[in-house]
């Protein structure tokens, strides 16, 4: 097993938002992302990827599937190997097929979700040794139980959990600061899913800032939350700071934005 594999990466890869975010899923009513701004916002985030130490790869906006910006949902990167996964939300299925022929020249090995099941990205947290996956409206038992094989194979155990009712995502509520260190919604917390690990707890009004994500040296975090910002500080950890309003618009957040994984 390699060591910090669960921060230490050597490229990224997104998609530009389309002018079709508009039409993105959300489960609360809320104005539309202006496709500008996110496309603004989607650039900063670039940005400051690069400034973590990574090779960026940006893929052409696809305006046939509103929430292709968030790469993160159809594909779960491991070590070298892409695994195209079958998104839950009936919009996104096709965001998979997409994503495979994209990453083909990029990635030495592509493994797939071929059963019935449905596994949504965004609600898998990897660490060094583990794979924490949140049951949720977008991702089932059936294809955790086929996705478990091929973690196991990438030396990953698999922790099932239970996103909260309400969250899209097990990760809309969490992030990884370290390899025993994970930042995390009170909420998500005290449902004690993470036994074993050290838990960081989002200041009172700042949950939305959950999603953060560790790429090498920093702690990439939404900007507007002052108190985790912080809190993270005074933790030892080197943070950077992006906006995300749009994308937080239609329910996404920084971990969707990026594929992660060293080549
Ligand atoms: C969706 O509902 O699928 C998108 N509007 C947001 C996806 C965010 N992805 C993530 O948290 N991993």
């Amino acid at each position: 097993m390699k060591g910090n594999r669960s921060y230490r990466f050597s490229h990224t890869v997104s998609r530009r938002p389309g002018n079709s975010v508009v039409d993105g899923l959300r489960a609360a009513t809320r104005t539309d992302p202006v496709p500008k701004l996110f496309q603004q916002e989607h650039d900063a985030y670039i940005a400051t990827l690069k400034k973590a130490s990574v090779s960026t790869i940006v893929l052409p906006k696809l305006e046939v599937f509103p929430d292709s910006v968030f790469v993160e949902d159809p594909v779960l990167c491991l070590d070298n190997t892409a695994v195209i996964l079958r998104p839950g939300a009936k919009s996104r299925f096709g965001e998979a097929a997409a994503m495979e022929n994209d990453l083909k020249p990029i990635f030495d090995r592509i493994e797939k979700l071929t059963g019935n099941g449905f596994v949504d990205g965004g609600d898998i947290l990897l660490t060094d040794t583990e794979a924490l996956i949140g049951l949720s409206d977008r991702t089932n038992s059936e294809g955790v139980e086929e996705l478990s094989s091929i973690l196991s194979a990438h030396e990953y155990e698999v922790r099932i959990v239970h996103t909260p009712a309400g969250v899209l995502h097990f990760k809309s509520d969490c992030g990884l600061l370290d390899s025993e260190t994970i930042f995390s919604t009170k909420v998500l917390a005290r449902s004690g899913c993470f036994e074993g690990y050290n838990v960081i707890e989002a200041p009172e009004g700042e949950e939305a800032a959950a999603n953060l994500i560790r790429v090498n040296d920093a702690v990439i975090l939404r900007s507007g939350f002052e108190k985790t910002k912080q809190l993270l500080e005074e933790s030892g950890y080197l943070v950077m700071t992006v906006p995300a309003d749009e994308a937080a618009k239609i329910d996404g957040g920084l971990s969707c934005m990026s594929l992660r994984f060293s080549l």
